[in-house]
C-alpha cells in the first residue's frame, strides 16, 4: 500500500530533479577513467537502477546505465568495473546481448515488459491438489509456445494417489506425450521422479510455473537446499496457496542448470493472446490451420472445419479441442485495456 504523499505538487517536483542530480553525478563518476576492462556477465538480481551480475563466480553490484533498459534476470550483458573500491556499486552495465528467449508481462504503460531472459525450459507445475486442471496445463503450454520455449510438464504430490487413482490420471495425461511433450511425475514427498528432474534441468535455464499451492516452492527448495523459498499452506477450503518471493532471482542448482524465479515469472500466463496465437499455441493442431473451408473459420459448427473433422477421425484428442475453445471464450475477459496486436 503506498501512503498519500504530503507534498506539494511543486516540492515533488524539487525532490524528483534533486534525484535526478544526485543520479546523474553517479553517472558521472563512471566515466571511462574510472573504470576497468568491459567483461561478459550473467544478470542473477535486478532492484530498481541495480542489478547483480556473475562473472567467473564472483558476483558485482552494477549501476545500469540509463540509456539502457529492462534489464532482466538471465540477460547476458557486458560491463566494466568500477576503480573505486569503496563504493558498494562495483560497476556499470553497458550494453545487453540480444536475447534468445523472453518471457514477458502486459504492463499498463508500456504494452509488455520483459520478466527473465535467455530461458531455455518452462517447467509446468501442476499437482493433484489443488485439483488437477488440464486447461490449465493447456494455457501454460500456449504460452510457452508463443514465446517459443521448450515446456516440460510435472504433476506433483502423486504420492496423494492411490493406485487406481495414479492409473485412471495416467491415461488422460498420456495425451500430452501422444502429442510430443515431456510429462513427468513426481512427490516431494516420496522424492519419486526427483531424480529424473534434476537431469532434466542440468545445463538449462528453467522456470517454474503453476497455480499457488501445486509445490513450486517445495520443488526449488529440494532442489537447491539453500534457496530457502517460504513454503505457502494450502488453505483448506480454497486449495490455494500464498504468494511468497518478491524480487527475482537466478539461482544455480548443486547438479548444475539454473532457475529463474519470481512471482512475475510463476504467474507467467497468457493474458494478452490474440486468437491466431492461441490457435497455434495447441501444436498438434498446426498441420491444419489454414485448410478450413471458411477463412474466418470459428472451429466451432463451421461446415468444412478441418478442425472439427481431425477431431471426429480421433486424430485431435476432444479434451484439448474442449480446452481450446474454453480459452478462447474466456480470453476476452481477461484481456487487459490495450491489445499485443499493435506490436
Ligand atoms: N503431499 C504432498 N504435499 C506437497 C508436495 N509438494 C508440496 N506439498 C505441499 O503443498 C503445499 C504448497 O506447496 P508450495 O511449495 O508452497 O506451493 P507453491 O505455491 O506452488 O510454491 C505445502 O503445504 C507443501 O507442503 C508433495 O509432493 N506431496
Ligand atoms: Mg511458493
Ligand atoms: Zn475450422
Amino acid at each position: 500500500m503506498t501512503k498519500r504523499s504530503k507534498l506539494t505538487t511543486r516540492q515533488k517536483r524539487r525532490v524528483s530533479s534533486n534525484l535526478q542530480k544526485r543520479l546523474d553525478n553517479k553517472d558521472a563518476k563512471l566515466t571511462d577513467e574510472h573504470l576497468g576492462e568491459q567483461q561478459q556477465g550473467i544478470i542473477i538480481g535486478r532492484f530498481g537502477q541495480h542489478a547483480d551480475i556473475e562473472c567467473e563466480g564472483e558476483v558485482y553490484r552494477c549501476h545500469i546505465r540509463r540509456n539502457i533498459q529492462d534489464v532482466v534476470c538471465g540477460d547476458r550483458v557486458l560491463f566494466r568495473q568500477g576503480k573505486d573500491e569503496g563504493s558498494n556499486v562495483r560497476g556499470v552495465i553497458e550494453a545487453v546481448e540480444p536475447r534468445k528467449t523472453v518471457l514477458t508481462r502486459p504492463d499498463y504503460y508500456d504494452g509488455v515488459k520483459p520478466i527473465a531472459a535467455n530461458i531455455d525450459q518452462i517447467i509446468i507445475v501442476s499437482s493433484v491438489l489443488p485439483s488437477l486442471s488440464l486447461n490449465i496445463i493447456d494455457r501454460y503450454l500456449v504460452a510457452a509456445e508463443d514465446v517459443h520455449i521448450q515446456p516440460i510438464i510435472l504433476l506433483n504430490k502423486v504420492d496423494l494417489l492411490d493406485e487406481n487413482e495414479r492409473q485412471a490420471i495416467e491415461k488422460q495425461l498420456q495425451l500430452y506425450r501422444d502429442i510430443g511433450y515431456s510429462l513427468l511425475y513426481l512427490s516431494c514427498k516420496s522424492q519419486e521422479g526427483m531424480d529424473e528432474l534434476a537431469i532434466l534441468l542440468k545445463d538449462k535455464i528453467s522456470v517454474f510455473v503453476g497455480q499457488s499451492g501445486v509445490g513450486k516452492s517445495s520443488l526449488i527448495n529440494q532442489l537447491l537446499p539453500d534457496a530457502e523459498e517460504i513454503i505457502g499452506d494450502v488453505s483448506d477450503n480454497s486449495g490455494l496457496g500464498t504468494h511468497t518471493t518478491t524480487t527475482a532471482k537466478l539461482l544455480h542448482f548443486p547438479a548444475g542448470g539454473d532457475v529463474i524465479d519470481s512471482p512475475g515469472v510463476r504467474e507467467f500466463n497468457l493474458w494478452h493472446l490474440p486468437v491466431e496465437r492461441l490457435t497455434s499455441g495447441f501444436i498438434e493442431f498446426r498441420d491444419y490451420l489454414g485448410g478450413c473451408k471458411f477463412r474466418d473459420c470459428k472451429h466451432k459448427a463451421d461446415p468444412g472445419c478441418l478442425l472439427r473433422e481431425a477431431v471426429d477421425k480421433g486424430e485431435i484428442n476432444p479434451l484439448r479441442f474442449d480446452s481450446y475453445h474454453k480459452i478462447l471464450d474466456g480470453l476476452d475477459e481477461h484481456r487487459p485495456a490495450y491489445s499485443m496486436d499493435k506490436k
